[in-house]
């Protein structure tokens, strides 16, 4: 089989990807004539003629006024039913999928609205396709930990939903240990934690999510091979990075696909996963990452099974489950 059919065929796991960041212009656009918003853009072409960032900030400027056309849970249900069908599209078995709370509850669109949405969804893939999934809790590191602290309390009623909790949005300036407290109630509640570190920020703050946050794995963490001595304690303590390819390329993290080190990672011993983080923004799906690693550099079949293997050992899935994967 080619290597194009194999990624196609491999049953994956997906670990980094932003529900809000899987809206497609076609349905931004469908949700918006059902609300009877007016957008800022002429067509559904003009929507993705707008997807050009220059860095992470640009694209969360855009990010955060898409989100806006979810109102209701017929919204947040149509979503999340878009990403499952894609997943099934991509032979992706297993999706830990995140949600920004504060992105909706600052608009007055509470617990109550978003989770049925996405439960009912889930629960449907989880039946008619057999996909598994757990979701991810994120907090907006660009505010305050009084508001993370909030949104923690706000989902109570959802805890057995909810499997970890994550730290994303603008990275630089806004540090994991200006989220110590809140992480540490979160792990004292049970959940795993994850956070974005070291994607445009440097690599102490990947120290920094592993000893201040306690987290369990890694989002980007592509900073890290600025840091000798992390990388080893990357690699020797088998940490999961949950890396973005097309999104690193999406925001200029790097100029030009043949400078990823994904593959140097890999190949020096790190779990690395790929992974889409904001599929409809960033261009290109799970697959269409993995793609672009065959094309851009020369991903060989035995890096692509590593890295499919490295997506399950990443999860959350129990050590059982996981070794079925394997
Ligand atoms: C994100 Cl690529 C990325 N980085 C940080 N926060 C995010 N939220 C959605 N996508
Ligand atoms: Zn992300």
């Amino acid at each position: 089989m080619s290597l194009s059919g194999l990624i196609r065929a491999l049953p994956k796991a997906e670990l980094h990807l932003h529900i809000e960041g899987t809206l497609t212009p076609e349905r931004m656009w469908s949700l918006a004539q059902r609300h009877g918003i007016t957008l800022p853009y002429e067509s559904v072409d003009a929507i993705t003629d707008a997807y050009q960032f220059s860095d992470l900030q640009s694209f969360l400027d855009l990010y955060y006024q898409g989100a806006d056309v979810l109102r209701d849970e017929q919204d947040f249900y149509l979503l999340m039913q878009d990403y499952l069908a894609s997943c099934n599209a991509q032979n992706i078995v297993h999706a830990e999928i995140m949600f920004d709370p504060q992105t909706h509850t600052k608009r007055g669109v509470g617990f109550d609205v978003f989770m049925p949405g996405f439960l009912k969804a889930l629960e449907e893939a989880k039946q008619m396709w057999g996909i598994t999934s757990t979701l991810i809790m994120c907090f907006l590191r660009d505010l305050p930990e009084s508001d993370a602290f909030d949104t923690l309390a706000q989902a109570e009623p959802w805890y057995e939903h909810i499997t970890a909790v994550g730290l994303d949005s603008a990275e630089v300036g806004n540090p994991p240990e200006k989220f110590t407290d809140v992480f540490a109630q979160a792990r004292a509640r049970g959940f795993k934690c994850v956070a974005h570190a070291g994607e445009e920020g440097p690599p102490e703050y990947i120290v920094q999510a592993l000893d201040v946050l306690h987290v369990n794995r890694i989002d980007h963490g592509v900073k890290c091979e600025l840091a000798p001595a992390l990388m080893a304690r990357l690699r020797d303590k088998q940490i999961a990075l949950t890396v973005c390819p097309q999104s690193n390329l999406k925001l200029c993290v790097i100029d030009d696909m043949a400078q990823h080190n994904i593959l140097r990672l890999l190949d020096a011993g790190l779990l690395v996963t790929v992974n889409a983080d904001d599929p409809s923004y960033f261009d290109g799906d799970l697959v269409a990452n993995f793609m672009a690693l065959e094309r851009e550099l020369g991903m060989t079949a035995a890096q692509l099974r590593q890295l499919v293997i490295n997506g399950f050992t990443g999860s959350f899935l129990p050590e059982a489950v996981k070794a079925r994967h394997i």
